[in-house]
């Protein structure tokens, strides 16, 4: 049964190089990472360095803790998604939005992040800050999602870090306190 939660645990998933590790940081400050030197020539391309097993980091939005999981993004780490949304109450998924072949990786990723659990959950649109980003409108589209389900994202400030975490806070609580105004209904039956 549900009840009202003291914390939240919120996943951070999304695929490579799209900005997991540095939104917790921005949020979060010092945190416990798991780093190591990218060895797929292609991808070290791209970055040095990759989570090879996930990102912690803790911080409160409106007096509530909450605990930020980062998922690694190569896929032959995408085991670990599972592992990591263990107790979840919903997730961020960062899609890098610096060109549109990007976004279409990250849908199809999106959907093996569906399948892992029915979460309340955002998509944020990270990089925004890139010129010719993608729009959050047209992640949306691509996604085949609801607007409101998109935000913009540039995790490298901490402005807006915090702002996208609030957004995901508001709507996995709207979903928490509808799943129990649903089971007061159910007991009153
Ligand atoms: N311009 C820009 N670059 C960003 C932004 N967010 C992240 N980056 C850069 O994108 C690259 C990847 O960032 P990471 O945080 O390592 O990405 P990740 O999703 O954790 O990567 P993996 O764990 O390897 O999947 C780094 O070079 C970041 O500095 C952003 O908002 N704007
Ligand atoms: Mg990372």
């Amino acid at each position: 049964m549900l009840t009202r939660k003291k914390y939240l645990k919120i996943l951070v998933s999304g695929p490579y190089a799209s900005g997991k590790t540095t939104f917790v940081k921005t949020l979060c400050g010092k945190i416990l990472t798991t780093e190591a030197r990218v060895s797929t020539p292609g991808e070290a391309k791209i970055k040095k360095t990759t989570t090879v097993a996930f990102d912690y980091g803790k911080t409160s939005v409106d007096g509530v803790p909450v605990y930020l999981f980062g998922t690694p993004g190569q896929t032959r780490f995408q085991f670990m998604w599972k592992i990591l949304a263990y107790g979840i109450h919903g997730y961020i998924y960062m899609v890098d939005t610096s060109s549109v072949q990007e976004v279409l990786r990250a849908r199809a990723l999106y959907s093996y992040m569906k399948s892992i659990g029915d979460y309340p959950h955002i998509i944020a649109a990270n990089k925004q800050d890139i010129e010719h980003a993608v729009p959050p409108q047209t992640v949306a589209r691509l996604f085949n999602v609801p607007p409101h389900y998109v935000v913009p994202l540039i995790a490298l400030r901490k402005d807006s870090a915090a702002s996208v975490l609030k957004y995901a806070v508001k709507i996995i609580k709207r979903s928490q306190e509808a799943e129990l105004e649903k089971q007061a209904l159910k007991a009153s039956d």
